[in-house]
């Protein structure tokens, strides 16, 4: 649909733009979150703008940053602080569509197709989303409004911080004319490397390849690239509510009999659906497994637990048992996948004071994932497959 009608959302500088709300004295200085402790060995978790300037940004040591910015205001983090803002946050959003998907603790695209009646086209929707979050929390959300997710995420970045941006269909060309290759969803650093090695460095560099060249020499990834290159995303804007069951599933191009490399598939598979939970701000009771063999035959095993989870450390030693239980590595694999489901918002869920350490170790291994792509992080364990 060629339509303006999604909308992205993003908080600017989230953590510290709420801590200078809550301590007025820090508004124009540069401040600096970083994890619960603050220690000099931790991570920043985000920086102001003000303390962007002097080179700081999340995911860099604190000890780094001080060295950048030594008259920084560094503070701890205060989750149920900013937990609750968000919620303040989707509880706006929400008025306008109630198709609102859920990214991250301070994101959303917004599907607004339908609601003109109600509160007008999709980039006076977003100007009041705006102005409506100022009002109520007192902070700043920059938003970008396009005809679809990929473009809209685009938008809402380029006049950051309190930007409001419009990618109409007449201008998708000039955009992607001169965007670089690495703001490409899925072109993390070594792709975007070996894409260099092509002498590809923007989106337009893709153009006078085909899909079929493109599919030969880089897989699924290739396909990808040459319709989002072009700015062309057909993937809708899921709310909550829609989602039942988060999994994923491999079929093997030979099949595979060796249980340590089936193991290290379990987790790469048991991390993707990890990310995609606490992406979508969800834990589920209920882990299942799956298995297929070489003539087709196909089984699936599941197990519920006490608390809800959606750590990949979790998820997999779950799974891991289910294989191990009837024995079900016997033979070789043509497929296997992993899942879970009876799926709850995080914070609703029954707590389970022993996963506090590996959700948050998770959470940080997401947060780079998004921001560097998928495959450059990983835990030592994936490091069996050399597939990627
Ligand atoms: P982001 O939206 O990526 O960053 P931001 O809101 O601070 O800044 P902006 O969007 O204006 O560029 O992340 C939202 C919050 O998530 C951020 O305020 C802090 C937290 N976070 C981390 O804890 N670690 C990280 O590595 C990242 C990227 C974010
Ligand atoms: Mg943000």
């Amino acid at each position: 649909m060629a339509k303006l009608h999604i909308l992205h959302a993003d908080m600017d500088a989230f953590f510290s733009a709420v801590e200078q709300r809550e301590t007025p004295e820090l508004k124009g200085k540069a401040v600096i979150i970083g994890g619960v402790n603050l220690s000099n060995r931790g991570v920043v978790s985000t920086a102001s703008y003000e303390a962007r300037k002097f080179g700081v940004h999340s995911a860099m040591p604190i000890a780094q940053a001080k060295k950048l910015c030594p008259k920084g205001v560094y503070l701890p983090a205060r989750h149920s602080l900013y937990k609750e803002t968000s919620q303040d946050i989707f509880k706006i959003l929400k008025k306008y569509t109630p198709l609102v998907e859920k990214l991250s603790i301070d994101e959303a695209f917004l599907d607004v197709n339908g609601c003109e009646r109600l509160y007008g086209d999709a980039v006076e929707i977003a100007a009041q989303i705006k102005e409506e979050v100022k009002r109520k929390t007192e902070l700043t959300i920059s938003v970008g409004v396009s005809v679809n997710k990929f473009l809209a995420k685009l938008a809402s970045d380029f006049e950051k911080p309190d930007g409001l941006t419009v990618i109409r269909a007449d201008d998708i060309k000039s955009f992607m004319y001169s965007l670089d290759i690495n703001k490409i969803w899925g072109v993390g650093e070594v792709f975007a490397a070996k894409l260099a090695e092509e002498g590809v460095y923007k989106a337009r560099d893709i153009w006078p390849y085909s899909l079929e060249e493109l599919k030969d020499k880089f897989g699924k990834a290739g396909v990808k690239l040459f319709f989002l290159s072009r700015g062309m995303d057909n993937r809708e804007v899921k709310s909550q509510g829609e989602i039942k069951s988060v999994s994923h599933e491999e079929t093997f191009v030979d099949n595979i009999s060796n249980q340590d490399k089936l193991f290290a598939y379990l987790f790469k598979m048991s991390e993707k659906v990890s990310f995609r939970l606490h992406s979508n701000s969800l834990k589920g009771t209920t882990i299942f497994i799956k298995v297929r063999y070489a003539d087709f035959s196909t089984f699936s095993r599941q197990k519920s637990l006490k608390v809800a989870v959606n750590s990949s450390e979790e998820i997999y030693q779950t799974a891991k048992k289910l294989l191990a239980n009837d024995n079900l590595l016997k033979k070789p694999l043509r497929l296997l996948g992993v899942g879970v489901s009876n799926l709850c918002q995080e914070g609703q869920e029954q707590l389970n004071l022993f996963a506090e350490a590996d959700d948050q170790l998770d959470q940080t291994i997401d947060k780079l994932k998004r921001k560097y792509g998928f495959n450059k992080i990983s835990r030592a364990r994936k490091l069996y497959l050399n597939d990627d």
